[in-house]
């Protein structure tokens, strides 16, 4: 497969100034009519013409009305065009019941939906199909459903057709069309200078009862946009539409999002804690996208992260605001360190801004994402609250109907704040996780920090500069109280100290607050200045961090010393567990140990091949420890989470449920499961009944609850697809991959649906333990079932891959197992160029 640079950018030689779209809506054979009409571009004096298109069978093309025989290839076609303003035309035909991929046009359930992002409208007409290409819609559709739509504004409709106006100009990739027989869940909205916006959430007739909670979320996204970033909704009306079958989250097309059923459907009796708020936060990120990506968008897909991390961050800002903003940075670093650093520090790591791709869906990854929104947060650190304020206002006056850069965007920082950031850009160009080792000094009163930045190579990156890394730092006094508050230290060069003045007596560093930069801090302290900071940090971050790190040392001593659990974390734990003042969301995530996998690259980073199985052992025995230590305290904690109140899946609520849920887990390692047998008896909402049964599932019990969820939920896709996710997860590493492989034989495994194969094999890939189990049978498992779901939807498959990427911190028997099933999967005849340049980059 061809590689695509960032280097070869050039303009296309022509400007798009109004699209017009027919569709014949058939299921295997839609008819397309697209009406363009075309400029030369003045920016370029190519006037080479290709319009991209894949699967589409060309009935008949024009320009200027007069009928032509263009050179067709499988990729688009080319013609001579005058060097004028010319008007094209292109009736095509598309297979949409065929379009098992979900790009382009498709069946779902019957009801047609698009996905266009990011190559998807070439499958659909013969288009320049890049996002620096921007036009007006106009859609008409003909179709015998009750309900089509487009992007835009309604125009007409009348028996059998719509018709749809989008009149901002974008890029193809927000195009969107969906028609079926849908209900709506429709409500208002007031933009803050009056005007009136409709708002509906079309779902499948049944799906009626979990609107309610995406609509709140919906008008509360658009309030805040409003008062924070000074961004008023621009369209008359907002559509929401639910599908089932869908490769990601959800889709930010003008004025259509499409969203995965699981990304927007929620109600308490079917939904988790953790789903209401994961829903919550995809809806304000779809919506933000209105102006960050869409209004202002990519000029070229290595630009991915100017929308995408960008958005990130405003949904993260979003979620600060309206819940914890410790607890939703703790979870947030959790995340990044759970998906991001792993990619980072293995064979698929790359910069945030790619330099090259062979398959643009390849890079929807957590570097883009959740890195880039990391970039934004530490710019917004670097340049203080109000010039990040000033430089996104000129930001949106500058760029508003552009398609931009990084380097547009790093200009109204420049412009803004007189800073040079030719530096701070390394972000952008260089992959792999900074560390950052510290060295202290002490002497009269004046107390030296001296940190020092290094870079790991990545592939194709053998070496690295310095980058500026904020490192926000606070400093305690013996006492615990805060000596020194925190201040952002700039690091720029590889080695720099930094002196505190006037001190009366040595401090304890407080060091990467509120996590201020994406990297591994290497720090060399004793358990009990751990505990110390544990017990006294005024950062709520670095204070969860403290007890992080304790366990974390405390795990690998039993890993790697067979050491007996570390009595400094259990007692720092029950401290903090034990602090009513605190509150019950931060208490729960304090329970939480670091993952089974983020033990494995630590271990590796000292130097120590991991043994998944001594991982699981030591974890099981800490948590044994954990719940015999905190004996006492665990039925002060369930009487404390108790709600009383009707269901409401906010902070506080979910605070509880998630604190009286860890007490729970601890206490089924003491009492057999009897109180988790109660719980799941009485819970009226799905985050009580998934905590019990996750409970009795780990236990090794639980199987007659087990067939009663199913009894009761089997109508439910969604929650079918916790069922299934449970099973694998829970399972003993031993027999994780066998009950896995059983459930693929279950009547209700539609491996062709994203989710449903998503929710078996992602907790099986998740499971550390069970997934690296010796023998190599998940291994096999997975690869058997990835050649198997490649040719239907190759970028569902491309993104399984990434179970893989960490296989050579692995020993070699392991290393052979995965490499022979690389090596499987790569044989196979037609193998996708997605999972291709995966697996490639995989084995290096
Ligand atoms: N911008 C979207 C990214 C995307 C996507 C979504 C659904 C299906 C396929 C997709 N390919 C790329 C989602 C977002 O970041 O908001
Ligand atoms: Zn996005």
């Amino acid at each position: 497969p061809a590689t695509i640079y960032l280097k070869d950018y050039a303009p296309f030689g022509y400007v798009a100034d109004a699209v017009h779209l027919t569709f014949d809506l058939d299921p295997k054979a839609t008819r397309v009519h697209a009406r363009i009409d075309f400029r030369p571009n003045p920016e370029t004096d190519d006037r080479s013409f290709f319009l991209h298109g894949e699967k589409l069978s060309l009935i008949r093309a024009a320009i200027d009305g007069i009928e032509i025989a263009p050179q067709l290839t499988d990729t688009g076609l080319t013609c001579p065009v005058p060097d004028a303003p010319f008007v094209w035309e292109a009736e095509v035909e598309i297979d949409p019941a065929a379009n098992t991929a979900l790009e382009g046009l498709y069946l779902s359930n019957g009801m047609y939906c698009t996905q266009c992002e990011a190559e998807g409208f070439r499958k659909i007409t013969y288009y320049p199909d890049r996002p620096d290409v921007m036009s007006t819609f106009t859609v008409r559709i003909n179709g015998p459903h009750p309900l089509l739509l487009s992007n835009g504004n309604p125009v007409a409709s009348g028996e059998g057709f719509a018709e749809w106006h989008d009149p901002w100009p974008k890029p193809a990739y927000l195009f969107a069309l969906v028609a079926g027989d849908l209900v709506a869940h429709s409500d208002r909205f007031t933009t803050v200078s009056g005007r009136e916006v409709d708002l509906n959430l079309w779902v499948r007739p049944g799906d009626e009862g979990k609107c309610a909670f995406g609509m709140e979320a919906l008008k509360k996204s658009m309030r805040w946009d409003e008062e924070v970033y000074g961004r008023e909704y621009d369209l008359d009306v907002f559509n929401i539409v639910a599908v089932d079958d869908f490769n990601m989250g959800a889709m930010e097309n003008k004025g259509l999002n499409i969203f995965n059923s699981a990304a927007v459907l929620a109600s308490p009796e079917t939904s988790t804690d953790d789903n209401f708020e994961r829903i919550e936060a995809i809806i304000a990120h779809e919506y933000f996208h209105n102006w960050t990506g869409n209004r202002i968008t990519c000029r070229d897909w290595f630009q991915l992260c100017l929308k995408e991390g960008l958005t990130v961050f405003r949904d993260a800002q979003f979620t600060a605001d309206l819940r914890s903003a410790p607890v939703k940075r703790i979870r947030d670093v959790i995340d990044l360190r759970g998906r991001q650093f792993p990619e980072d520090q293995g064979p698929l790591s790359h910069p945030v801004r790619p330099e090259s791709f062979q398959e643009i869906n390849n890079f929807y990854t957590a570097t883009v994402y959740e890195k880039g929104a990391e970039v934004i947060g530490m710019l917004k650190r670097l340049v203080g609250d109000r010039a990040y304020a000033e430089a996104l206002d000129l930001y949106f006056a500058r760029h508003d109907g552009q398609a931009c850069t990084i380097e547009d965007w790093l200009k109204v920082f420049e412009d803004v704040t007189d800073r040079d950031l030719s530096q701070f850009k390394r972000w952008y160009s260089q992959a792999g996780t900074p560390r950052i080792t510290v060295e202290e000094d002490w002497q009269d009163g004046t107390y030296t920090l001296t940190l020092s930045q290094t870079t790991p190579p990545t592939p194709g990156q053998p070496e690295k500069l310095p980058q500026v890394i904020p490192v926000a730092v606070g400093l305690l006094g013996p006492n615990g109280d805060e000596v020194r508050p925190t201040q952002v230290l700039e690091l720029t060069q590889d080695r720099q100290s930094f002196t505190f003045d006037g001190l009366a007596a040595r401090p304890v560093p407080s060091i990467l607050r509120e996590f201020s930069a994406p990297v591994v801090l290497e720090q060399e302290t004793t358990p009990a200045q751990r505990a110390f900071l544990l017990a006294h940090d005024t950062d709520p971050f670095n204070r969860w961090e403290a007890g992080r790190t304790l366990a974390e040392e405390c795990l690998l001593a039993m890993i790697t010393k067979g050491a007996a659990p570390d009595a400094d974390y259990l007692n720092g734990l029950l401290a903090v567990v034990r602090d009513d003042t605190l509150d019950p969301a931060y208490r729960a995530l304090m329970l939480g140990l670091p993952s089974q996998s983020e033990m494995a690259a630590t271990l590796h980073r000292c130097g120590v091949t991991p043994d998944p199985q001594a991982i699981w052992d030591a974890t099981e025995t800490l948590r044994q420890s954990t719940a015999q230590y905190l004996q006492d305290l665990l039925p002060r904690l369930r009487a404390e989470t108790q709600v009383d109140q009707p269901f409401a899946p906010d902070a506080e609520q979910s605070g509880k449920r998630a604190l009286g849920g860890a007490a729970l887990a601890l206490l089924t390692r003491l009492d057999g499961g009897a109180q988790a047998t109660s719980d799941y008896g009485r819970a009226d909402n799905m985050t009580l009944q998934l905590s019990a049964l996750s409970c009795l599932l780990k236990a090794g019990k639980g199987q007659t609850e087990l067939a009663a969820f199913y009894d009761q939920w089997r109508h439910d896709r969604l929650v079918i697809d916790k069922w299934f996710g449970l099973q694998v997860g829970l399972a003993a590493p031993e027999k994780a991959a066998d009950t896995a492989r059983a459930l693929t034989g279950h009547p209700d495994f539609n491996w062709k649906n994203p989710n449903r194969f998503r929710a078996l094999f992602g907790p099986l890939a998740m499971h550390h333990a069970g997934f690296h189990f010796a023998g190599g049978a998940a291994y096999e498992l997975l690869a058997d079932w990835l050649i198997r779901l490649d040719p239907v939807n190759p970028q569902t498959t491309a993104r399984m891959c990434s179970a893989f990427q960490t296989w050579r911190r692995y020993d070699g028997e392991r290393q052979a197992l995965i490499g022979a099933q690389l090596d499987r999967i790569l044989a196979q005849p037609g193998l996708s160029r997605d999972t291709t340049e995966m697996l490639t980059r995989i084995k290096g």
